[in-house]
């Protein structure tokens, strides 16, 4: 059985709870066959300062192996050009996009120390899977030093359509690099259809059939794979005592009242702006949620240093006071905005309470809050699920109440209908909704992935 290597931005213990379902996902794979994995340390190393330390330590079976940043390294890839450029286009925001030329150039450097730190690591019968819009050229410095393992890549964001792809100054760099891998992966059919359409269109690709492109003489194979969640531990996590605490004390104090919850990190992608004015739409157009919907919205803080995080921060809290103002009485507050991130053992309680979810990015690669929001339900009595169609988790969960987030007063009345849903019809969406993540959680992502990867024949 080969090993399995796992290079992504961050690197986990997986077997930490508070990872998260991909790191245990992951982990588990890793673990499976004894692995490594390799990514950044976390460490930014002051200027002047040795960088690109390589640390190593193990965590059972598995090895973490991870390298030290300098400044403006760390700076250029991270900050600039994953973060100031890639993340926003692939979101659609050129307008966020700050195409500063030197982020390139630490984009290139940082992805070439990775695979000179992460080469001699390697065995001849390993298989690489590369995660993420940080790393995509890894596989072409890779294979530029001798690298003849297979190696896969999974996108974990949305990919734009080729006219936007198209303004990143050198997207052609960038997309040719993809053809150094053997299988590349993306959350959505959507996806797969702006990727093989920038391949015709700008790169010049001939379509082979099967999602297999040609071009710079070289084969590039790419598939759908969309994400899933480990079901079965989240609703596990959701029996724990930090769970079951977390409902009861919510539903006590919510008992004359109707929770909505929303769990984000705070990101522009997320829409939150939309979602507070569709909640405050709720509110003017059927005054009977006065005084009883209630909204938690938990954002976490997420990548502050960048420009466009405060922004988004100062508006969120802007439209909360006044909703909060307009709306609020001494008894009752229609938003309960939290700026931090939730432990997530308590995520599934506070899910469980909650009568219905807003899941409601502008877009967004997948969604997991969705899968998980489904998973935390009873399902002798469910809440509703309201979710954006622009998140990839749309193409699957067919079954919630697709909005069109930018449409203010259609997300309202899409609220207002699933505060009025009847318990029957709420039963029949549910037991679908979680058929479908059952159906293709994240056991099977991996599996699925994996097995594509190592089918393949040569890229
Ligand atoms: P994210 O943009 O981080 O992930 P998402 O898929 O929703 O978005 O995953 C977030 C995870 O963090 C969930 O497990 C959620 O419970 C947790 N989380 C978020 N905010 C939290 C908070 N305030 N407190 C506690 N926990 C919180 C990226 C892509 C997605 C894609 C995933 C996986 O942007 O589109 O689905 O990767 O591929």
């Amino acid at each position: 059985m080969s090993r399995l290597v796992v290079v992504s931005n961050r690197v986990a213990d997986p077997r930490r709870v508070a990872a998260g379902g991909l790191a245990v996902a992951l982990g588990e794979a890793l673990s499976s066959s004894g692995g490594l994995w390799f990514g950044w340390s976390g460490t930014v190393v002051e200027r002047g300062a040795p960088d690109g330390q390589l640390h190593v330590q193990r965590a059972g079976n598995v090895t973490l192996a991870t390298v030290d940043l300098g400044h403006d390294d760390h700076a250029a890839y991270y900050r600039g050009y994953a973060n100031g450029v890639l993340w926003p286009v692939f979101h659609y925001r050129l307008d966020l996009a700050n195409f500063d030329p030197g982020y390139i150039d630490g984009y290139r450097r940082v992805n070439r120390l990775f695979a000179h730190k992460l080469m001699p690591l390697l065995r001849p019968d390993d298989v690489i899977w590369v995660h993420d819009y940080h790393l995509i050229p890894l596989a072409a410095e890779l294979r530029a030093m001798g690298c003849q393992q297979r190696i896969g890549f999974f996108l974990h964001t949305p990919l734009a359509p080729p006219l936007i792809l198209a303004a990143i100054p050198g997207h052609e760099w960038l997309m040719r690099a993809l053809f150094a891998y053997d299988l590349v992966g993306l959350q959505s059919q959507a996806d797969m259809n702006h990727l093989a359409r920038y391949l015709v269109t700008e790169a010049g690709a001939e379509q082979l059939g099967e999602g297999r492109f040609g071009a710079f003489n070289r084969q590039l194979r790419a598939a759908a794979f969309p994400i899933g969640i480990d079901v079965d531990g989240f609703i596990e996590l959701g029996r724990g005592k930090e769970a079951t605490e977390t409902r009861a004390n919510l539903r006590e104090q919510y008992a004359r009242r109707q929770l909505l919850v929303g769990v984000d990190r705070l990101d522009y992608s997320k829409g939150l702006p939309q979602r507070f004015r569709a909640f405050r739409t709720l509110l003017e157009r059927y005054p009977e949620n006065r005084h009883s919907a209630t909204l938690i919205q938990v954002a976490a803080p997420s990548r502050e240093d960048v420009d466009a995080y405060g922004d988004i921060r100062r508006e969120l809290e802007g439209l909360c006071g006044a909703i909060n103002g307009d709306f609020g009485d001494l008894d009752w507050m229609p938003i309960r905005y939290i700026h931090r991130t939730v432990a997530r053992k308590r995520v599934p309680g506070l899910f469980a309470a909650s009568r219905v979810a807003l899941v409601t990015p502008l877009r967004d690669g997948m969604n997991l809050v969705a899968k998980e929001y489904i998973a935390a339900q009873d399902p002798a009595d469910p809440g509703v699920l309201v979710l954006s169609r622009f998140a990839g988790a749309a193409e699957q969960l067919t079954e919630a109440l697709l909005v069109n987030p930018y449409d203010t007063q259609a997300t309202a009345e899409a609220i207002e209908r699933a505060l009025r849903m009847p318990l029957d019809e709420r039963r029949l969406r549910h037991g679908r909704l979680l058929e479908e993540i059952r159906r293709h959680d994240v056991h099977w992502w991996r599996e699925r992935f994996l097995s594509a990867l190592s089918e393949g024949g040569p890229g």
